[in-house]
């Protein structure tokens, strides 16, 4: 560890915006081997070239298909990372529920979400993207989960969460859950107002305040 590992974080970085999902499995497979922490990996190697997409579309630079392809490669390289991130040898104390509102499609920052949650030895059960509110509410009358989780790119699709809130509430079913809500337009102000039990700005932070409602 404490290498310099500069030139394989950017030629991560570069097969990820480039979208080469197989090269890139191989060049994660090469930083873990050198020595490179995983935490690491995703910061300064996947989440930079994510950003540096980000930038670019923003700007109108790259299209919709170029972001879908990095995206693949994002998340092809982040399975590789899985094992390494997860924390071994913990039994599961409890069970989760994550997925992306209705009405969005982002799934990158969900998946790490849930990876992060189950590092901690939290089961979790994924719903997917564009999930509608009502089997949501379904899922959780029907389910164990201690924690739902609730993910939104969009600040259009941020209100899905409270639509969500509103939803478990009506079926009689709000009190089961502790819900936590996050994605990168939500604040700790919004969560407080849909009345959300937790807010995470990032998928570290995310585990932590799941884990603690198991304590
Ligand atoms: Co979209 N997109 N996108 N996009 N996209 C954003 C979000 C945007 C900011 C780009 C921009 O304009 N700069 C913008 C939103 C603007 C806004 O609403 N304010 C945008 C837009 C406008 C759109 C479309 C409407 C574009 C269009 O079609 N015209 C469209 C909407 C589709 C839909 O969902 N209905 C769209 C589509 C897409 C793609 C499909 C092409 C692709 C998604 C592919 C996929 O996810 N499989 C895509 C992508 C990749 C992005 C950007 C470039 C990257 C998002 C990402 O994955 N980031 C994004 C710009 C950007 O963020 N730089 C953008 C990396 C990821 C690790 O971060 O998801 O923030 P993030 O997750 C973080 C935290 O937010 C947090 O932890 C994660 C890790 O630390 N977190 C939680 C997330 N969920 C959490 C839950 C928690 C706690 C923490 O508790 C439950």
């Amino acid at each position: 560890m404490g290498g310099d590992y500069s030139e394989i974080f950017s030629e991560i970085s570069e097969l990820l915006q480039k979208g080469k999902a197989r090269d890139i499995i191989v060049s994660v497979q090469k930083a873990l081997d050198a020595g490179a922490a995983p935490a690491d990996i995703l910061q300064d190697a996947l989440m930079s070239g994510m950003n540096i997409i980000g930038g670019k579309f923003k700007r109108n630079e790259v299209f919709v298909p170029e972001v879908l392809i990095a995206a693949r490669a994002m998340n092809k390289a982040t399975e590789t990372l899985k094992p390494r991130l997860a924390e071994a040898g913990i039994a599961p104390v409890g069970k989760a529920i994550i997925c992306t509102v209705k009405g969005d499609q982002h799934d990158i920052g969900k998946n790490l979400v849930k990876m992060m949650i189950e590092g901690k030895g939290i089961d979790v059960e994924d719903l997917g993207v564009d999930c509608e509110t009502q089997s949501i509410v379904d899922k959780i009358k029907e389910s164990d989960a201690k924690v739902l989780c609730l993910s939104a790119l969009l600040t259009t699709t941020m209100a899905v969460q409270k639509d969500v809130i509103t939803a478990l509430v009506d079926a009689g079913v709000r009190d089961k859950v502790k819900v936590m809500v996050g994605g990168a337009p939500v604040t700790q102000g919004f969560a407080d107002e849909i009345g959300a039990d937790a807010y995470s700005p990032d998928a570290a932070s995310a585990a932590e305040v799941c884990r603690a409602f198991y304590a």
